[in-house]
């Protein structure tokens, strides 16, 4: 489809001259944008959108323009940090920093074994670096305990897609946006949280009067512009799902021959989505049925539909149950593997797909089942190691290491590129914990965690390192280093080669275990274990990738140049030595056995699956009358140690507030601009109301952004700390708060 013509000076973002302009990918959301940064006397002076690159056309949104200002902020952290007998950090040596690090490592090793040590990390690194955590955690510490902030981002949609095609990785692309008659969003408030994709968008209903529907209990710009807007209550995204499928089936919307030949379960999901008429769905969520009826004639009469879904699913009640039943809305309809049809698993992070590929959190690298002897012998042989040094099992997921750090069982919890202390639901007990653990903190700034640590490494920052990073439609791309880092920081990738060295990790040949040095040879190791699965990228190298703007995975000798659209052949990695895992039981979250795998019989074909709605765990009462929903805002980026610092950002949203419908306000005779005191039975928050219809009645929305340790701004304070029995991704979209204004004066709330 044609876009508009790209201008060479769109989003120029530079203050005067340069000297060069270097080729990199934002590193601010899943969109992945290609851009250049622009350099003067090796300093980050400002930044374009790259024209030529086929995701953004030059495009960026404000966090992209503005994310080069946190690199030149005056309060990076220059030098490690050391927590002294008087409880003091002071400033320490590198040797002596890593020094500590690796004596308290091999301490706890030797007196409480691995699984006295946890590591915790993210979706904002390069993938070259989360395969060296991955490879260390695995093959050198021998731990069970790694996970990452994904579990509380995209843990979800990697699942659904386990659940109902085998293995991870978003079917359809950008692409299918520009070409389809409907897109559908679920929980997904893009005109804030990925603009250019919202662009996009735009554009295609501009040109091509593509039907947009929005699902989701808050009206916000994208709702208000939407063909049509339907408003569950929240938590019911299952009943929704489930009455739309209900529809379709009943009006024949479906492609019934696609679903002999390459699904299995049909009949379990038609029975459970018959009891969804929609006076039922009506009843539950609030959502008229007129508007259910309209909404399943729009996706099932139309040639085309792609259905992007983020965490309004995988953060609510039955996440995985209901992202899966996207995946099986699709499959029913044959809409997948064409083009302008798939269902969309976004991702939110620049690289949380990065991470899932290489087994960053929760499986072995390349989509690999360590249940399955033959997945775990591979990467045995991969990494010249014996295979019964590998851990196996149940890999702990980072709620469940708050309770073996409860528990007093694990000892030492190093946190990269995260701020738990912000960002984890029920966050009082999470900083609690988090004082009872030795606590290393990887980071360019002094975050909220980092005031809490015992150990603080200071890194270098995205533009000041290389590497790549996949969007969130599999598109690989190379972020070239633009600057040296400041104050001689080390990268994460040469601190972490720098801590296996000090460890002595070594292969079976007595090789050092992380034998490569620069982020190009970690990522040609990684080519060569990603062969021959579903996230091949044996066919990229750093140069390719660049020349051709970015690749999409699988490339390889079949691929060269990558692939736009998964399961063109209609073939889904279902077999049970080819899966990335044996799954999971959709109600209970128990693992399944290989055994029981196999008697699905799937085999290459895709698993539908029936999964009735249950009430959320907490519903309003009279004590707690409000839903709480948290989420984001479109100048801030999570925890603000980015835009935080970059002042047009800060200046637009300095501080927290909670969005209060009118209705609800006038009872609580609250006006916009007072205090109000917004409290769980876990926390509370004290924040400036906004009057908004774009919260339902009945519903309080705070940004998640706001966690200073002295203020009491933070929503997770409030939040429930519960979670999907599949994915394990906490439920920050349900729960209940209730609201007062807040008596008490300016000062009493933020000191
Ligand atoms: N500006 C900005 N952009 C970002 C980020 C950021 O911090 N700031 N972070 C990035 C990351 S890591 C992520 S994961 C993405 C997240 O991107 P999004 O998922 O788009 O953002 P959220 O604000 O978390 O929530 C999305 C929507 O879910 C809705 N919702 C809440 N409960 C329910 C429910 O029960 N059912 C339904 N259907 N909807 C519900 C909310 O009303 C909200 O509009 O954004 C990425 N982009
Ligand atoms: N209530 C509520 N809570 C939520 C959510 C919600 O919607 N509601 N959303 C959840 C989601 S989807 C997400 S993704 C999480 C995000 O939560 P966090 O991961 O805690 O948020 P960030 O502020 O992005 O933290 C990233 C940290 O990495 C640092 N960093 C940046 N670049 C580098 C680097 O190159 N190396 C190193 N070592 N560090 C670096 C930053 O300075 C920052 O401290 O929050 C989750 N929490
Ligand atoms: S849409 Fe995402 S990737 Fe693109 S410029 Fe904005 S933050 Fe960066
Ligand atoms: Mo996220």
């Amino acid at each position: 489809m044609a876009w508009e013509t790209p201008r060479e000076d769109m989003s120029v973002y530079t203050q005067g001259e340069i000297d060069k302009w270097v080729y990199s990918t934002c590193g601010i959301c899943s969109n992945g944008c290609g851009c250049y940064i622009a350099v003067k006397d090796n300093r980050i002076v400002g930044i374009k959108g790259n024209v030529r690159y086929p995701v953004n056309r030059g495009r960026l949104g404000p966090k992209g323009e503005n994310q080069w200002w946190a690199n030149n902020s005056l309060d990076r952290l220059t030098r490690p940090l050391i927590r002294n007998r008087s409880g003091t950090l002071v400033p320490a040596s590198w040797d002596d920093a890593l020094s500590l690090l690796v004596d308290k490592t091999r301490e706890l090793l030797s007196a409480h074994g691995p699984d006295s040590i946890a590591v915790y990390h993210s979706g904002q690194l390069y993938l070259e670096e989360y395969y060296t955590i991955s490879k260390i955690t695995r093959a050198g510490l021998r731990t069970h305990h790694v996970d990452a902030n994904t579990r509380l981002c995209t843990a979800t949609a990697e699942w659904s897609l386990i659940q109902s095609f085998g293995a991870d990785g978003p079917p359809a692309c950008l692409d299918d946006l520009d070409i389809t008659d409907v897109i559908v969003f679920i929980g997904r408030n893009s005109n804030e949280t990925n603009t250019v994709l919202w662009e996009r968008v735009l554009d295609a209903r501009r040109k091509r009067g593509t039907k947009l529907i929005e699902i989701d209990p808050r009206l916000d710009i994208s709702q208000k512009m939407a063909d049509l807007s339907l408003r569950p209550r929240s938590g019911t995204n299952v009943a929704v799902l489930n009455g739309l499928i209900h529809l379709l089936i009943a009006n024949g919307w479906i492609d019934r021959d696609y679903i002999r030949r390459c699904t299995v379960g049909y009949e379990q999901l038609e029975q459970t989505a018959a009891r969804y008429t929609p006076d039922v769905v009506e009843r539950i969520t609030g959502v008229p049925e007129r508007d259910l009826r309209t909404c399943a004639e729009w996706i099932g009469t139309s040639k085309t539909t792609v259905t992007v879904l983020l965490q309004g699913v995988y953060q609510s009640m039955d996440a995985t149950a209901a992202a899966s039943l996207v995946n099986s809305m699709h499959l029913i309809m044959g809409k997948i593997g064409k083009p302008g049809s798939g269902p969309f698993q976004h991702a939110g992070q620049p690289s949380s797909m990065s991470n899932r590929e290489v087994g960053g959190a929760g499986f072995y690298p390349g989509y690999r089942n360590d249940e399955n002897p033959k997945h775990l012998q591979e990467i045995a042989d991969l990494w010249n190691v014996d295979v019964e040094t590998l851990p196996v099992g149940p890999q702990t997921h980072v709620m469940e290491m708050l309770r073996l750090i409860e528990e007093g069982r694990i000892q030492l919890f190093w946190v990269i590129a995260t701020n738990p202390a912000v960002s984890l639901p029920n966050r009082r007990r999470v900083i609690e914990l988090l004082k009872r653990v030795f606590l290393v903190v990887q980071d360019p700034f002094f975050n909220e965690t980092a005031e809490l640590a015992d150990l603080v490494l200071p890194v270098a920052l995205w533009g000041e390192k290389e590497g790549t990073m996949t969007n969130l439609e599999r598109r690989v791309n190379v972020l070239r280093k633009a600057v040296d880092p400041p104050f001689g920081l080390p990268s994460d990738l040469e601190l972490l080669i720098e801590f296996s060295r000090r460890m002595g990790f070594r292969d079976r040949s007595g090789r050092p275990l992380i034998a490569y040095r620069t982020p190009e040879e970690a990522f040609h190791e990684w080519r060569l274990v990603s062969k021959g699965r579903p996230c091949d990228m044996s066919g990229m190298t750093y140069e390719k990738i660049e020349r051709l703007g970015g690749i999409q995975w699988p490339c390889n000798e079949q691929s060269p140049e990558g692939k736009k659209r998964l399961y063109t052949d209609n073939v889904f990695p279902t077999g049970v030595d080819e899966a990335e895992s044996y799954g999971r039981d959709m109600q209970t979250g128990r693992a399944r056995t290989r055994e029981e795998f196999a008697a699905i019989g799937a085999n290459g074909r895709a698993i539908l699956y029936g999964i009735d709605w249950s009430p959320p765990l907490e519903w309003p009462d009279r004590d707690y009358p409000f839903w709480l929903n948290t989420g984001r805002n479109v100048f801030h980026w999570h925890t603000r140690t980015k835009t935080g610092r970059a002042p047009l950002l800060q200046m637009s949203a300095p501080n927290g507030y909670a969005e209060i419908h009118p209705d609800d306000a006038a009872r609580l005779q609250i006006r916009t601009g007072d205090w109000v005191r917004v409290s769980s039975r876990r926390g509370e928050a004290i924040v400036r109301a906004r009057l908004t219809d774009s919260v339902l009645p009945g519903m309080v929305f705070l940004p998640f952004h706001y966690g200073s340790l002295l203020e009491q701004e933070a929503a997770n304070e409030l939040t429930l700390d519960t979670w999907d029995q599949v994915s394990k991704q906490p439920h920050f979209k349900n729960g209940v708060c209730k609201v007062e204004k807040w008596l008490g004066n300016e000062r009493d709330a933020h000191v």
